[in-house]
């Protein structure tokens, strides 16, 4: 029987890296379930004709029952992410998230899909005394979001052993790459970091920028979110999806800097609520259990990511 992958937020940045991977095995069909809120269908555009896309919102349960039916593989990247917005407004990344992610799978149980990889996030860690941070630590979520999404795991987790559906949770550390929306004052650092790089202005840094974080490569992380639907044994585990180092923002910036052959000294604002001091994936259990190995260092994901934006910023701005 040939796969169906559906692939919820599939519009989205690291969704739409997903169905490209996805497409590139060409050993099945692939559906997208978006509301486009913060994903873009020109994130897909010139794979147009080779999926299906079903718009639609994972807090109404009946539209979810609909895009999974028939699906063999579920992906499910939906979701409000952003630490602060999820302060600023808790409601809506409260239902998209939680709701959301209890409609998803309870449609994937009720259609007998045979596993689904849920996007969690590193956020759940909170602060660790200890780096790099393992998957058996205690979870201490320090925002609305992280909570949230900490939530969809257990959830995960409990409907592989009372449902009887295989489940995965990845927790995502800070993925970055092409695609990723600098529009937003809740846009990933990185993305904002581009923008403030190719517009050359300094960019703003929340505390005194020696904060760090584990930055992940989309590509690294879409391999793996797919290692993930196969791997044998591992239905109901939870995995860290990162590379293995940290960086500060300091690092980072003047990195981006010296790449570009500028020097933009950042202005720097008060620390951010929610905000987790330091983060760095341990990722031996996804090594060993997932075959993980992700191949982008940070130099090379950041002057691959910078060709990308250099080429469509100016293309996305005016866009919107
Ligand atoms: C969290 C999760 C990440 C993912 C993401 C989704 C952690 C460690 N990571 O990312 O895995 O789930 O949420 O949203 O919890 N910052 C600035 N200037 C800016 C914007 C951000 O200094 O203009 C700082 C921000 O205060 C933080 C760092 O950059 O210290 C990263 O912020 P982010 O919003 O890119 O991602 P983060 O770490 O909240």
């Amino acid at each position: 029987m040939s796969s169906r992958y559906l692939v919820t937020g599939g519009a989205g940045f690291i969704g739409s890296a997903l169905v490209r991977a996805l497409l590139d095995r060409r050993d099945g069909s692939v559906a997208v379930l978006d509301n486009l809120l913060t994903g873009r269908e020109e994130n897909l555009s010139e794979l147009a004709g080779h999926f299906e896309f079903v718009r639609g919102d994972i807090r109404n349960a009946s539209a979810v029952e609909r895009a999974v039916a028939g699906a063999t593989h579920v992906f499910h990247l939906a979701a409000i992410p952003s630490v602060p917005r999820s302060i600023d407004d808790p409601v809506p990344s409260h239902e998209v998230n939680i709701d959301g992610t209890f409609n998803v799978l309870r449609a994937c149980a009720a259609a007998r899909v045979s596993r689904l990889v849920y996007a969690a996030s590193s956020s759940a860690y909170g602060d660790t005394e200890v780096l790099p941070k393992v998957e058996s630590m205690l979870p201490r979520p320090k925002s609305p979001y992280a909570a949230q999404k900490l939530m969809g795991e257990y959830y995960c987790s409990v409907f592989s052993s009372c449902f009887g559906l295989e489940t995965v949770a990845l927790r995502f550390f800070n993925v970055y790459g092409p695609r990723q929306d600098p529009s937003s004052p809740y846009s990933g650092v990185l993305s904002l970091f581009m923008k403030a790089l190719i517009a050359r202005t300094s960019p703003t840094i929340f505390g005194d920028g020696e904060q760090s974080r584990d930055f992940t490569y989309v590509e690294d992380v879409a391999s793996l979110v797919i290692k993930a639907a196969f791997a044998p044994n591992v239905s109901g585990n939870v995995y860290n999806a990162g590379n293995g180092n940290r960086y500060t923002l300091n690092q980072v910036w003047r990195e981006l800097e010296k790449i570009e052959g500028v020097s933009l000294p950042p202005r720097y604002g008060p620390p951010r609520a929610g905000d987790v001091r330091d983060s760095q994936a341990d990722t031996t259990a996804a090594r060993r259990d997932l075959a993980h190995d992700p191949r982008f260092t940070l130099e090379e994901g950041l002057r691959r990511t910078l060709a990308w934006y250099r080429e469509n910023l100016a293309e996305a701005n005016t866009a919107r």
